[in-house]
């Protein structure tokens, strides 16, 4: 067996671990400087474990037989006490767990509150998505973020409590209606991580997930750059389509006539629709934006009343990409 990047493991930072090192093996792939203290910390408390773990049963099995009863029918004389051994076995496990208390508390401390001056994202969770507002006033469903920078997350929810989990960065916080919690990250790494909800929110929480992608400065630049004018860079038709992802109608609506926890969108526009209190109304542009502003207000037959209001999360341009968008969806 092969035990030389044990070694490795205990090394602090992303940059000191060679690549041959087995990321990825016991936690997912380290995606940000918390990702690494996390781990190290991780590691210090396995090995001290381990250590622990050998020597006190290693020394049960020795005195085992050593001291069986067949050899020494009688009990071996012990003297009342040893003051050389009790020292020691006081001093060196005190040391020890005040220096575990402190690599975990500073690690907590640097995490808690993100550096002054970080890029800020507010996350909003509700069930069962999440929705990413950047600092000039884009909305998305996507958690996009700049490489090598601090980014703050301030979130909260607009239902049930959340929990904003990203396994690759070791990040993870609840998101609770009426107040907002933070959590941050720096990400060391380019590419796409998941985002979960790690708090059970009820019917789709295990599909309450989001993409991360970390890009390199100017990339990033660029992405805000097509995202931020949508609507004029595309005709209303393309934008809705973007929007309707981008805003989570997906988690809950189809576009192939499959219903989800809501019904599909296809061939929805100009059909008849049918409500849980009997009454009917043709499918009309005044229809989708009723639906969008009060969910509640008709609750179609055959689904619960869980869409959540629109209003707010919308500009008014938006909504008319949506409706022109799903009068497509045929
Ligand atoms: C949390 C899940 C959820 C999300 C997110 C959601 N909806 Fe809904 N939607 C529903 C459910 C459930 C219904 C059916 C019950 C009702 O009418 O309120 C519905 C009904 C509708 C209807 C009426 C459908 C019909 O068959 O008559 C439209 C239109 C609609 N949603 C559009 C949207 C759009 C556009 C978005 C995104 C901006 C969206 N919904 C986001 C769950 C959702
Ligand atoms: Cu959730």
């Amino acid at each position: 067996m092969n035990l030389s990047f044990l070694p490795y493991l205990l090394t602090a930072t992303q940059q000191e671990r060679p690549e041959t090192t087995l990321d990825g093996f016991l936690f997912p792939v380290q995606g940000s400087e918390a990702a690494a203290q996390h781990d190290h910390v991780f590691m210090i408390l396995m090995y001290v474990a381990g250590f622990f773990f050998l020597l006190i049963n290693a020394a049960t099995v020795y005195f085992s037989i050593k001291y069986r009863k067949s050899k020494s029918p009688e009990p071996p004389k012990s003297s009342s006490h040893n003051n050389t051994l009790e020292i020691v076995w006081t001093i060196i496990p005190t040391v020890l767990v005040a220096w575990l208390f402190y690599i975990g508390m500073d690690g907590y401390v640097q995490r808690r509150y993100a550096p002054e001056g970080s890029y800020e994202i507010k996350v909003t969770g509700q069930k069962w998505s999440w929705n990413f507002t950047y600092p000039n006033g884009i909305q998305h469903n996507e958690l996009h973020a700049p490489m090598g920078e601090n980014v703050r997350l301030i979130m909260d929810s607009r239902d049930v409590i959340h929990s904003v989990w990203i396994p690759e960065f070791r990040i993870k916080m609840d998101v609770v209606p009426g107040r907002y919690t933070e959590t941050w990250f720096n990400a060391t790494r380019a590419g796409e991580y998941p985002l979960k909800c790690a708090e059970y929110c009820g019917t789709e929480h295990s599909s309450m997930y989001a993409k991360v992608v970390i890009h390199d400065r100017p990339e990033f630049d660029q992405w805000m750059l097509e995202n931020g004018n949508l609507l004029a860079d595309l005709s209303p038709v393309e934008a809705g389509e973007k929007l309707f992802s981008i805003k989570s109608c997906v988690a809950c609506h189809s576009t192939n006539g499959t219903p989800l926890v809501g019904p599909s969108m296809k061939n929805m526009f100009g059909s008849e629709r049918k409500f849980t209190d009997g009454t009917t109304a043709v499918a009309d542009e005044n229809y989708i934006r009723e639906s969008l502003l009060e969910p509640n207000a008709k609750v179609v037959e055959g689904f619960a009343p869980v869409m959540t209001t629109f209003q707010g999360l919308l500009k008014a341009e938006e909504m008319d990409a949506i409706i022109e968008y799903l009068k497509t969806v045929q």
